[in-house]
């Protein structure tokens, strides 16, 4: 819900900067989080937001992006729900001297000087703590040990990063084979659709590494009715830390979590007005995160935000 009674730019609305933030959808318990932090953070600051929702659609998210340099607004912001085909549209922006900070996800784009600023977490690294996890389940053991992994939005840089620091850090021990993969498309009902179809295909999954939450908690569903139980007879780790995973991992349904903030509107404001006054702002920040176990998820529970 956008706010129309902000002209933007220099058309009327005071001393209020306008900013325009594209969003990728509403796909997961993350999103969800991600959108109420940079609508709340909007507010504290005083930021006038113009709040675009693409549901998944590139071209969507081009046409929202489109129209916030239309109406002029200070300053874009967006989550690009793929890594490529943004130059076009990142040189309008620019074209019109309207500065663009990207938040959560990268693009691909050559030219850096096409955005300011990207602020979000290292999906590599949160790859790589997944696999580290499983390398030291399985240390001085030599048995094989099959693993599913249910990807994340095709083409995007969590699902392109978090497969490829797995993929690396699991090669330390051969024995450790990725048997299917497949996207879930970072949602809960196709985590549980893409499960089924796994538990159909190959009849002995050890592990499951699902790039986020909500796929974990879709492919759990699946699993119970296949008549198996989740973190016991198919170890399970997941990315992000929202709320029902956490609650699952404490529960013994899932074993690992590696955290993923999605608690970044605080930044993109500071970021934001920085930009906007013309000063200069680090062209990259990256999201402090940390890992959970089980007994840790129980303790953290009580006093998680979201
Ligand atoms: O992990 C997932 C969401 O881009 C980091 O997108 C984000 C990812 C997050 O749908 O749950």
């Amino acid at each position: 819900s956008s706010d129309d009674s902000a002209k933007g730019g220099d058309g009327g609305s005071g001393d209020k900067i306008v900013l325009g933030f594209s969003q990728v959808g509403a796909e997961s318990g993350w999103r969800t989080a991600n959108t109420e932090s940079i609508k709340a953070s909007a507010d504290a600051a005083g930021i006038t937001l113009k709040f675009a929702n693409a549901n998944g659609k590139q071209e969507q998210q081009i046409a929202d992006i489109r129209s916030f340099i239309t109406q002029g607004v200070d300053v874009i912001a967006f989550s690009p729900v793929v890594t490529s085909g943004w130059d076009a549209v990142l040189k309008e922006a620019k074209d019109a001297d309207i500065p663009v900070v990207l938040t959560d996800r990268a693009v691909d784009s050559q030219d850096t000087s096409l955005y300011k600023s990207f602020i979000g977490s290292d999906f590599k690294l949160e790859g790589k703590k997944a696999g580290e996890w499983l390398l030291k389940q399985y240390e001085g053991k030599n048995e094989p040990v099959n693993i599913v992994e249910l990807q994340g939005t095709t083409g995007s840089a969590p699902a392109l990063d978090r497969q490829s620091g797995f993929q690396e850090a699991i090669k330390a021990n051969p024995n450790l084979k990725i048997v299917k993969s497949q996207t879930g498309d970072f949602k809960r009902a196709d985590g549980k659709t893409v499960m089924e179809a796994f538990l159909q295909s190959e009849k002995d999954i050890d592990v499951l590494y699902a790039h986020n939450d909500d796929m974990g908690l879709g492919a759990i569903e699946a699993i119970k009715a296949a008549g198996k139980k989740p973190g016991t007879d198919i170890k399970i780790i997941t990315v992000d830390a929202v709320k029902d995973g956490m609650t699952a991992l404490a529960a013994g349904e899932i074993n690992f979590i590696v955290e993923c903030s999605p608690l970044l509107g605080d930044q993109l404001m500071q970021t934001v007005k920085k930009v906007k006054a013309g000063e200069s702002v680090e062209q990259r920040i990256v999201t402090e995160e940390t890992t959970f176990t089980q007994e840790q998820a129980k303790e953290a529970l009580p006093t998680r935000k979201y």
